[in-house]
């Protein structure tokens, strides 16, 4: 079977949700390695790509409560906050000012009982008046069916109005598992998988890209992994909106959920079977927040050509027990990516390069 399967990936054909899936019971990392990394050198060569960045949380006050989110509060609850827009400012100003090409801002947070839509709209306005140059990524789908719940607007029309006050691109987050018996499970709260994936659809019909995730390593089974990538391969076809997908390791600690983290050897089967699956994304993410410097360095060598990029304060993950830093400089980065063979492309929010570094690093 794997050699049918190497004859298809070697000769650009799609594979299977059947193909996939023994891709995961297979013992044959290297081979797996392999094919993944033929695919990555065909679409994006050496480069492993990095943007300079920073993660924004105005409020972890969320009305879901999702059971593996440890990062979420009720509101009055202790270790509950709220930023407001002159706090979110603030927190740009030093990134942006600091003559580092500052590309992006990735925005996401809980969805709040109280804020109106016009903070939402004043958040995005107020952040590009002051900083015309940075693109603003923020709202998964989740928060945009939230934010047309509160005001009362179509998706389409929420979405148009997020847009007029500076909304460039959308994070990929929210997805988690599509099927609907580990939704309820595991976020009873959150919208369908199908919600999802018609909001993004919406979005990328308004010239929004976007990017895609996959949460593992909880109660999933590989056969809904699969189908969650096969739902994202589909609409893909369809509009082609997606950067980037991310598969995102659960981190299971103060956690409802609890359980344990997934081995490393699974974190580079999913980025390797992501990378052969998703045939018509052009970019495969470890995150390297999720994954440790390590693991995200090997990713490289199984088919991820992204990393991410400087983030500088993260608070999902490390809510949940990450160990690894909650933010790396421009050289920490071009070092790691140097140092794993490929040739570190800084990029900005679109892929476009800012600057390659050639193998001595900085
Ligand atoms: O939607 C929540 C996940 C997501 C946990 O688009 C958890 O470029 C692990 O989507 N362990 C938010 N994950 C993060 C996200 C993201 C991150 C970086 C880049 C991009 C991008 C998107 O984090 C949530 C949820 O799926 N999450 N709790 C946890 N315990
Ligand atoms: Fe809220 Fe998102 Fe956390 Fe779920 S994952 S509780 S929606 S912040």
């Amino acid at each position: 079977m794997l050699k049918a399967i190497e004859e298809k990936v070697y000769s650009n054909k799609r594979i299977s949700a059947d193909d996939a899936l023994y891709l995961y019971q297979t013992e044959d990392i290297f081979s797996l390695a392999k094919m993944a990394s033929h695919l990555r050198k065909i679409k994006n060569s050496g480069n492993a790509y990095f943007v300079i960045n920073r993660h924004v949380n105005p409020t972890n006050i969320c009305v879901n409560r999702c059971k593996f989110c440890a990062f979420s509060r009720s509101k009055g609850e202790e270790g509950a906050y709220e930023l407001s827009i002159e706090q979110i400012i603030k927190k740009l100003k030093p990134a942006a000012g600091s003559g580092q090409n500052f590309s992006e801002v990735h925005i996401v947070g809980g969805l709040h009982p109280d804020w109106p839509f016009r903070y939402y709209l004043d958040l995005l306005s107020s952040i590009k008046r002051e900083f015309p140059s940075i693109a603003i990524k923020a709202f998964t789908a989740v928060e945009i069916d939230y934010l047309s719940k509160i005001s009362g607007l179509s998706v389409e029309d929420t979405i148009a109005q997020l847009k007029k006050s500076g909304l460039d691109l959308m994070p990929g987050g929210g997805a988690e598992i599509f099927d609907p018996s580990v939704r309820n499970a595991l976020c009873p709260e959150k919208i369908s998988g199908e919600s999802w994936l018609s909001i993004m659809e919406a979005a990328h019909k308004q010239g929004i890209k976007a990017n895609s995730t996959m949460l593992y390593g909880h109660i999933e089974s590989i056969e809904h992994r699969i189908d969650h990538m096969m739902k994202l391969r589909e609409l893909q076809d369809r509009t082609g909106g997606f950067q980037a997908f991310i598969p995102l390791k659960y981190h299971p600690q103060n956690t409802e959920a609890g359980g344990f983290e997934s081995s490393g050897i699974d974190d580079l089967k999913t980025i390797a079977i992501s990378r052969i699956v998703l045939d018509n994304f052009d970019h495969i993410k470890a995150y390297w927040i999720m994954l440790g410097e390590k693991v995200s360095q090997i990713a490289l060598m199984f088919g991820a050509d992204d990393l991410d990029g400087t983030v500088i304060e993260e608070k999902i993950t490390h809510s949940a027990g990450a160990t690894s830093k909650e933010g790396m400089t421009r050289q920490e980065l071009v070092n790691m990516i140097t140092r794993a063979g490929r040739v570190a492309v800084e990029r900005d929010a679109y892929y476009n390069h800012i600057k390659v570094y050639d193998r001595q690093g900085i």
